[in-house]
């Protein structure tokens, strides 16, 4: 049976999201947070710019949270069975700093086809109106990829500034989440965030994303992790889940993995990569 209700899969082929959705406790997200704020602390800027991506090779807390039970039966009910992760991101926007998502498709950029994927945006701090949350177009799925400008504004958290214009903001519904929820949302929803106006953090960790076997990388090269079932097409190069927090030899993984990805990112791009 699917951990999703028969009103949460409706609700995202209509869509082109699910929200909320109940993963685990406030107390389980706040040791993820310690966790994370713990990596800070001990490498200052692990965590920044190109190295926000793929944290879960590093911590063995967010790679549980990678490989967890009820968001991958979620996960299954949308892309089926065989399951892979091709990787992480996480969403930090520190109270006053500049920090905005511009509206955007995340097929656009993220190389991955064909669209047997989709995203898990999962919330370690409670995200809402005043501190930025994901906004959606809803039902903008249903449309093909739009064309996207390139703006290169300060705060902007998306490496290319990728910008979709005309966007009915008033008309986008936030994705309200309390810290331990998480929503999923498909590859060719329209989606941005604002400034966080909190006086805390808004901490999202984002499985970016959950792509069926089926999916390959068009734009360069992505490994991944076996979630769930198995692997008939063998696309990608397989990695290992972390060994320890912070181990030597897994730093080294999460930097080469990283690097593969700003090739991807900055594909046709006359900006190179500082995210
Ligand atoms: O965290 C945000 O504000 C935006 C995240 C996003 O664009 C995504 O998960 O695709």
């Amino acid at each position: 049976m699917s951990y999703l209700s028969s009103n949460q899969l409706k609700q995202y082929e209509n869509e082109g999201f699910v929200s909320p959705i109940n993963i685990f406790s406030k107390e389980k997200a706040k040791e993820i947070r310690d966790e994370i704020e713990l990596i800070e602390k001990k490498i200052p800027g692990e965590l920044e710019k190109s190295g926000r991506y793929n944290a879960h090779l590093i911590s063995p807390l967010l790679d549980e949270v990678t490989h967890n039970t009820k968001i991958l039966d979620s996960v299954q009910s949308l892309i089926g069975k065989n399951i892979l992760v091709c990787g992480t991101t996480l969403f930090i926007k520190n109270p006053n700093e500049r920090g905005f998502v511009s509206y955007h498709q995340d097929a656009k950029y993220i190389g991955l086809e064909p669209h047997n994927w989709v995203t898990a945006w999962v919330a370690i701090t409670d995200s809402n109106e005043i501190n930025g949350c994901m906004r959606m177009w809803s039902g903008s799925h249903k449309d093909n990829l739009k064309k996207h400008d390139e703006k290169f504004n300060e705060g902007n958290l998306l490496t290319r500034g990728q910008t979709v214009k005309n966007v009915p903001k008033e008309k986008t519904t936030p994705l309200i989440l309390k810290a331990g929820q998480m929503s999923l949302h498909h590859p060719l929803v329209v989606h941005g965030s604002d400034l966080n106006r909190s006086n805390d953090r808004r901490i999202g960790f984002v499985i970016q994303s959950y792509i069926g076997t089926n999916v390959k990388q068009i734009l360069g090269k992505n490994s991944v992790q076996l979630a769930r079932g198995i692997d008939e097409f063998n696309y990608h190069e397989k990695i290992e889940r972390p060994k320890s927090f912070i181990n030597e030899s897994d730093l080294k993984l999460k930097k080469q993995e990283n690097d593969n990805l700003q090739e991807i990112f900055y594909k046709g791009s006359s900006r190179k990569g500082s995210y």
